[in-house]
C-alpha cells in the first residue's frame, strides 16, 4: 500500500496526480500549512526530518522528493510515461525531470521571497524576472504540437513541470506563454486530475 503525505495547495498534488493516472490505490494523508507563515505543520517532520510534501511511505520506506517519487512510481506501475530507454527521447526526458526542481523552481521561489521584502527586494527583481524569463520561454520552446512535453502523450516530464508551469498564472504571466497556458489548461481537464484535486481536498 502507498501512503502520500499531501500538504494542502502544494507540489505534492502530482503524486496524487500521477497515481490517478496509473489507477493505483492509494491513502491520502492531509497537512494543513500554518495559516501566517503558509509553513507545513511539525506533524510532518514526524514523518520526515525535511518537514516538507511530497513525502510518501512504500512498503514502510519513506520517500521524499518529487522526481524520486515519480521515477520510482513509474518504473513500478507506469513504465510507458517514460520513453524508452537509449532513445533520444528518454534523454530530453531526464533533462526535463531534474530542470522541474533543478532550474526553473529557483527563480519562482526568489521571486516569492524577494516578494515579501517589498521596497527593499526592488534591486533584485529585474534579474529575478529575466530568469523567470529565460526558464519559461525555454519551456515554451519545448512544448510539442500535441500540447506535451518529449511525447506526443503524458509523460512522467508532463507531471513534474505541471507545478512550475501553474504558477504562471499566479505570477499574472499566463498571457505571455500562451502555450504553457494550454498546457496547464489541458493538465486541470485530466479527469485524473480532477480526481487527485478531490482527493486532495479541493488545492
Ligand atoms: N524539491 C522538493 C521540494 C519540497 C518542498 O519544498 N515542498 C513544499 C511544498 S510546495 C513544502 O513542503 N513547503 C512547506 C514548508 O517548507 O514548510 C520536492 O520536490 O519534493
Amino acid at each position: 500500500m502507498i501512503t502520500v503525505h499531501h500538504l494542502g495547495q502544494s507540489r505534492s498534488l502530482r503524486i496524487l496526480w500521477l497515481l490517478e493516472e496509473l489507477g493505483v490505490a492509494h491513502d491520502v494523508v492531509r497537512h494543513e500549512r500554518d495559516p501566517k507563515t503558509r509553513l507545513a505543520p511539525p506533524a510532518l517532520r514526524d514523518i520526515h526530518p525535511l518537514g516538507k510534501s511530497p513525502v510518501i511511505i512504500l512498503d514502510d520506506q519513506v520517500v521524499a522528493e518529487s522526481g524520486a517519487i515519480v521515477e520510482i512510481l513509474c518504473a513500478r506501475h507506469g513504465p510507458h510515461l517514460v520513453p524508452d530507454p537509449g532513445s533520444a527521447a528518454h534523454v530530453q526526458h531526464l533533462e526535463l525531470m531534474h530542470f522541474a526542481e533543478g532550474s526553473v523552481m529557483t527563480p519562482i521561489l526568489l521571486n516569492l521571497y524577494v516578494g515579501m521584502l517589498g521596497e527593499a527586494g526592488s534591486p533584485l527583481h529585474p534579474r529575478i524576472n529575466q530568469e523567470l524569463d529565460n526558464h519559461f520561454a525555454y519551456l515554451e520552446g519545448l512544448i510539442r504540437p500535441s500540447g506535451h512535453f518529449v511525447q506526443d502523450d503524458l509523460s512522467a516530464a508532463d507531471i513534474m513541470l505541471s507545478f512550475p508551469v501553474s504558477t504562471l498564472k499566479r505570477l499574472g504571466r499566463g498571457d505571455d506563454f500562451p502555450k504553457l497556458a494550454a498546457f496547464n489548461e489541458m493538465v486541470q481537464n485530466r479527469p485524473a486530475f480532477q480526481r487527485a484535486l478531490s482527493r486532495a481536498g479541493g488545492d
